[in-house]
């Protein structure tokens, strides 16, 4: 459901700073509205927590940058991404859809491109109204059509569905191929050693964590990570070939920036939209020695310390290329935090009093709020109205949202789950969202302050599976349940008995969502 369209460009102007402003002209080559259009740059964090900014909260690591950010712009409460899994998550972040409607799972390393080329996107979307359009950093979302050949170009990838220029993880640090993509192709591939990867079988002689445990040199890992041994770390998946293309993980802070910082350079005289998307702190967890020690929470914290550098060094490249103010930042992660994901790096053990996910339950991958709440923070200098929100947002959003900002009229089939919420993102006053779906292994609905989650078959045989192995709580359950989140933030009373009308009606509300 779309909102009513509320106004141009110009009028955000005006009702976020309270002042009269001469309405933007349609594009002519006297006033060109480009040179009025803000660029636009989403960073998003991978396995950030609500609780793992200074800002939020976080003890036992700083992020001054971020923090900046934050203490001059809106930082939301209830900030939402659609799934409290990366590859959904960015599936509704680009597509302005809930991944439930495409089946959409964590991607292997090898799987195909999940955004279909004629799909409709964010950054499509962007380029369309003349934006110049680049992704740097994790990908995840598959490349190529099924089967691809790592040696020749890789299509369809970023660059079919909108993107201009991409620098990319191809899906994450755990997963082979761990080679740098940019644009079709693998880089510095050498054609004598020509790159395979396969996550069914073991090719190659590369050594493995599971064959060849002492050859790993930090991070001993669980099964599934235990495959091809690549720059000492075992991954998922096997890889054979690639010598010469392989990353080397402890280089990727500088590596992402300055592909980041390049494109900025290169198109600080016309309107971009960057989505700089990191590895951080996703596992494994190596930052470099830079920032090693840097936090009193082990390789965890040291990679949030590393992350928050990072956007300290955009947000000065946007500033000396005298861009900043026509920026607007969305700070944001693309689900819960998770202290053990695969790699024994003691993030457990370290954690001190740090609460990853503040006083939310749950976590990655969970049901529970903590899957999907996150740390949110919008930065646009004299366009918005500060403070701390607490309205109800959603990810999902963005898309109809900046459409809407920029006067850009959607298909009827465009982002159909994206709401117009200018406002809410523009101003700290303002209200977001009534209703918002959380996926998970099952659904969640929000409505205002109550939380459903959707019963599941074997539920409970999932939590404690999940509990045992990660200590993480999934949320499942084989009964339905109902919290009042505004008296009981941490979800620990299960009304569903009391309130079974309530339920029911939320119960149709999602199977209505579903069926749109
Ligand atoms: C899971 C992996 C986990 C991580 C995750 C993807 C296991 C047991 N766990 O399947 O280590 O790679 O996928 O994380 O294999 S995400 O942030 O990209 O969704
Ligand atoms: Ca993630």
């Amino acid at each position: 459901m779309k909102f009513c369209k509320v106004s141009l460009l110009s009028a955000f102007i005006l009702s976020a700073c309270g002042q009269i402003e001469q309405p933007t002209q349609p594009d002519s080559p006297a006033n060109s509205a480009l040179a009025t259009k803000p660029n636009v740059v989403i960073f998003y964090v991978d396995d950030l927590g609500y609780g793992d900014l200074g800002v939020y909260g976080a003890k036992g690591v700083e992020t001054p940058n971020v923090d900046a950010l934050a203490e001059n712009g809106i930082r939301f409460t209830d900030a939402h991404t659609s799934a409290s899994t990366c590859t959904p998550s960015r599936y509704s972040l680009l597509a302005g859809e809930h991944a439930f409607r495409k089946n959409a799972r964590i991607l292997k390393g090898d799987a195909p491109l999940l955004i279909g080329i004629d799909q409709p996107t964010l950054p499509r979307m962007l380029k369309k109204a003349g934006y110049k359009t680049a992704v740097v950093g994790k990908w995840h979302l598959g490349l190529g059509n099924g089967n691809v050949d790592w040696n020749q170009a890789i299509k369809p990838g970023p660059l079919e569905i909108g993107f201009d220029y991409s620098f990319l993880l191809p899906a994450t640090g755990d997963r082979v191929p761990t080679v740098y993509m940019q644009n079709h192709h693998v880089l510095n591939l050498s054609k004598d050693d020509p790159i395979s990867v396969n996550y069914k079988n073991k090719i190659g002689n590369r050594p493995t964590g599971n064959e060849n445990p002492e050859l790993v040199r930090q991070l001993p890992s669980d099964d599934g990570h235990s495959k091809t041994i690549i720059n000492g770390i075992s991954r998922m998946g096997w890889m054979a070939g690639g010598k010469s293309a392989e990353w080397v993980d402890e280089n990727f802070y500088q590596v992402f920036t300055n592909k980041a910082n390049n494109f900025i350079a290169n198109n600080s005289d016309k309107p971009f939209f960057l989505f700089f998307s990191f590895h951080d702190i996703h596992v494994p967890r190596l930052p470099n020695k830079k920032f090693q020690g840097k936090s009193d929470m082990g390789l965890r914290g040291d990679a949030i310390v590393q992350m928050d550098w990072i956007t300290g060094q955009v947000v000065n490249q946007l500033k000396s290329k005298g861009v900043l103010d026509n920026t607007l930042i969305i700070f944001t992660s693309d689900n819960g935090a998770v202290l053990s994901d695969g790699y024994e790096d003691r993030a457990i053990e370290l954690v001190g009093e740090h609460q990853a996910n503040g006083i939310y339950r749950g976590g990655k991958y969970s049901a529970y709020e903590a899957g999907t709440r996150v740390p949110t923070i919008v930065h646009f200098p004299n366009q918005v109205k500060p403070g701390v929100s607490d309205a109800l947002m959603s990810q999902i959003d963005i898309y109809a949202s900046l459409a809407n900002y920029l006067d850009i009229d959607l298909a009827d089939n465009e982002a159909i789950d994206s709401e117009i919420h200018t406002q809410a993102w523009l101003n700290a006053d303002k209200g977001g969202r009534q209703e918002l779906a959380e996926e998970s292994a099952t659904l969640s609905l929000r409505d205002g302050q109550w939380k459903y989650i959707r019963p599941m078959i074997n539920g409970e045989k999932r939590a404690q599976y999940t509990w045992q192995r990660k200590q993480l709580e999934t949320g499942t359950s084989s009964k339905p349940q109902l919290f009042n989140l505004a008296k009981d933030p941490s979800e620990q009373t299960n009304l569903a008995s009391i309130y079974a009308d309530r339920v029911a009606i939320m119960e149709a509300k999602l199977q209505q969502l579903e069926a749109k």
